[in-house]
């Protein structure tokens, strides 16, 4: 299946439909015990992934969406992948910026920007660490957000290193009409590397501004997360298949700590039974329910 906002919405439909049939069975979703936790906690965490922005138009990482043409996308987010075919994995991302940049932020963005600005106004603090690259917590309003992965709207110069926000669309002009999922990889002319993306202080060529596979986070902003982690009272795990590291350690050591851990996801099951809630079903009806900002 093509790595596609058409294909993602319907899958996404097909799913919700099959998973949630039984809502009323599953573990620990008492909403106004939720409440009670959220009105008391101070220090709030919101660890978000793919699943948050789902309801978008952007297609999840794992699971039938997961392809674009025959790649599996885990396969194109690695440097062996950019060093291989730079021209191909440019292709890959500049179809994700274009989705991205064409995509608004669901109900389950607009309640976290919401309670942030309502914790700002009662001393408390909200913070976003999220694994999603594709900006839309920043376009809800939320203004404390770690992106862990980086952002599609950044690049990063793979001489100099210099990054740099850039939010061209096509980012070259080799790129323009390029990027479709539908087609074949041989069946297009390969865009020499001359004509790709060049840094603005170097001229060498740029990449993505992405942790992809087997590269470490940014140091800085890892340590900012640790340290949200740490001091946190509530943790919200939302829309995330908890299985790509460091990220998927956070909310285990929230609970690890004794504190309450709230997991919202289509699964019927959480990820781990240590979690203090789970909330099943799509995070723009079951996050807003549960944040009371609908
Ligand atoms: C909904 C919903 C709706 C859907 N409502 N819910 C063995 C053990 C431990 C670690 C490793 C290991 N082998 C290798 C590693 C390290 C590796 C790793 O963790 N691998 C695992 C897969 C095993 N990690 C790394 O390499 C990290 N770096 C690192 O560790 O450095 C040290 C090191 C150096 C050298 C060697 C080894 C380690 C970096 C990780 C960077 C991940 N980057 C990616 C690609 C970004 C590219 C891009 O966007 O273009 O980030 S991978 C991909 O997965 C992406 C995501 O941010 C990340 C997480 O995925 P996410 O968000 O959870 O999405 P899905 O699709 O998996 O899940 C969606 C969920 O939503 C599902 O649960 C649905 O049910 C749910 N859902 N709709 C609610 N409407
Ligand atoms: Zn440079």
């Amino acid at each position: 299946m093509a790595f596609s906002a058409v294909s993602s919405k319907l899958g996404l439909l097909g799913q919700t439909t099959k998973l949630c049939t039984t809502m009323s069975k599953c573990k620990y979703s008492d909403y106004a015990q939720f409440s009670k936790i959220l009105a008391e906690s101070k220090n709030i965490i919101a660890l978000t992934g793919a699943g948050v922005s789902a309801e978008s138009g952007i297609p999840v990482f794992r699971g039938p969406g997961g392809f674009w043409r025959t790649h599996r996308a885990t396969d194109l987010a690695t440097p062996q992948a950019f060093r291989a075919n730079p021209a191909l994995v440019w292709e890959f991302y500049h179809y994700r910026r274009t989705v991205a940049f064409n995509c608004q932020p669901n109900p389950a963005h607009i309640a976290l920007a919401e309670l942030e600005k309502n914790c700002s106004a009662n001393g408390k603090t909200l913070h976003v660490i999220t694994q999603n690259v594709d900006g839309l917590h920043i376009v809800a309003g939320s203004q404390n957000v770690l992106e862990l992965h980086g952002s599609l709207r950044k690049v990063i110069c793979t001489k100099c290193k210099h990054i740099d926000v850039n939010i061209d669309q096509p980012i070259c002009k080799a790129l323009e009409g390029r990027g479709d999922p539908n087609l074949k990889d041989a069946n297009l002319p390969i865009i020499p590397n001359e004509e790709l993306p060049k840094c603005k202080k170097c001229n060498s060529l740029v990449r993505p501004y992405i942790v992809w596979f087997g590269e470490n986070l940014d140091a800085k902003v890892l340590h900012k997360a640790k340290e949200l982690v740490e001091n946190c009272d509530l943790c919200m795990v939302i829309g995330t298949s908890s299985v790509v590291y460091p990220a998927a350690m956070f909310a285990p050591l929230v609970a690890e700590r004794g504190k309450p851990v709230a997991e919202f996801n289509l699964n019927q099951e959480p990820a781990s039974n240590d979690f203090s809630f789970h909330f099943c079903g799509p995070c723009g009806e079951t996050l807003p329910k549960a944040l009371q900002v609908n």
